[in-house]
């Protein structure tokens, strides 16, 4: 059998009436003096105080973090992330003078540009660069125009506020030259060193002559030596892409990177046109205002005849593109230099097959 329970009435006859009234109105008055002190504590400005309490506390946190801890988290915790840098970059200029009569000292403009570091490395301090770029030059014997390139370039690709490095694949040796292979290997290298998103392919000889022609990539390949002095200031005909051009990582992987079977002079730029159109890409130019340049003027190099097969091979781009190019790749690094203005790696291209 269970017990009866109690009822109501009888718990609270229970309980001694008066003193349990006298029990709530004390809670009461107790809370509403409570809450008018803190009102009247608040409202009377007694705030500064009360704020002066957190904003201290809040000063403090960090250097309580930084005995805690070893490493230095409060930098990273605080060190506000930079702003991106603005599309058009305000130091720009425009045209851009240049003389290649003048003697370059090439420790001068070392010196001149502090902010380059080893390795021809720079980005902007004050912003984020928009893109990561990589500047490729293939290359043998031809200092004096790698000086000019130099003293040209840093400062105007310094004013376009772009995150690069510069790299000059020097072909070892003297066998037959191969430019489109040495600019594959340029970027492959340069990958190995930073995380680049965009690959600027720049001839030594070539200097852009404003410097609103950005040396950063768009959404298709963007050639960027469209007005150059030597064919008077405009493209020698539709499907040009030599001299100076620039491809996104993406773009540059799409195309399976260059041919790597051109040697000697010619064709290779009309092949990488070829790949481009065939995946469907086109080709982005920026106005022949904008785009002029020029070209410092040289004879032909010693083992850089025509290639007589050219032709041949162009004709054929679209049957070889799959398998000849960045994934048929291969070659022998000699030598790399850090140098101030620029990274020089030497390789060993091979020689042609068959
Ligand atoms: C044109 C194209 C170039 C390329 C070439 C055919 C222009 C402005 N340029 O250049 O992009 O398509 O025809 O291959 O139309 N190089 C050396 N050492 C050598 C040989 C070549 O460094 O011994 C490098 C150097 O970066 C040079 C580039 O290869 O600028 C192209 O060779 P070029 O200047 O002799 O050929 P060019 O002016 O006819
Ligand atoms: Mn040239």
């Amino acid at each position: 059998m269970k017990e009866p329970l109690l009822p109501a009435s009888a718990v609270t006859s229970a309980l001694p009436g008066a003193s349990l009234q006298k029990a709530c109105k004390f809670l009461v008055v107790f809370c509403t003096l409570h809450l008018s002190v803190t009102l009247l504590y608040y409202l009377s400005g007694a705030d500064s105080s009360i704020f002066q309490y957190f904003s201290i506390n809040q000063q403090q946190t960090p250097n309580k973090i930084n005995s805690t801890y070893s490493t230095p988290l409060t930098t990273t915790t605080i060190a506000k992330e930079l702003p991106s840098c603005p599309d058009t970059s305000p130091l720009l200029r425009g045209p851009v003078t240049v003389n290649f009569n003048v003697q370059i000292n090439i420790k001068e403009d070392i010196k001149a540009n502090p902010h380059v570091t080893e390795g021809g490395r720079y980005k902007p301090s004050d912003c984020k660069a928009l893109q990561k770029v990589a500047i490729i030059i293939p290359f043998r014997n031809r200092d004096l125009h790698l000086k000019y390139w130099l003293h040209y370039m840093h400062p105007i690709l310094q004013r376009q506020q772009l995150d690069y490095g510069v790299y000059v694949i020097n072909q070892d040796g003297d066998n037959t030259f191969n430019r489109a292979k040495l600019m594959n290997i340029g970027y492959a290298e340069s990958l190995k060193e930073y995380d680049y998103d965009c690959f600027v392919f720049s001839d030594v000889d070539i200097i852009i002559i404003d410097d609103r022609n950005l040396y950063k990539c768009f959404n298709q390949p963007r050639h960027i030596s469209v007005a150059m002095d030597k064919f008077g200031f405009g493209l020698p005909y539709a499907q040009y892409f030599g001299g100076v051009s620039a491809l996104s990582k993406d773009q540059f992987r799409r195309i399976n990177g260059f041919p790597n079977n051109y040697w000697g002079w010619g064709g290779e730029d009309d092949d990488i046109y070829n790949r481009i159109v065939t995946k469907g890409m086109s080709i982005s130019r920026p106005d022949t205002v904008t785009g002029k340049c020029q070209m410092i003027k040289h004879n032909r190099d010693e083992k850089n005849d025509d290639n007589p097969k050219r032709f041949d091979l162009i004709s054929q781009t679209r049957q070889t593109m799959d398998k000849d190019g960045i994934n048929s790749l291969s070659y022998k690094v000699v030598k790399t230099e850090k140098l101030p203005f620029y990274v020089k790696i030497t390789v060993d291209v091979g020689i042609p097959s068959g």
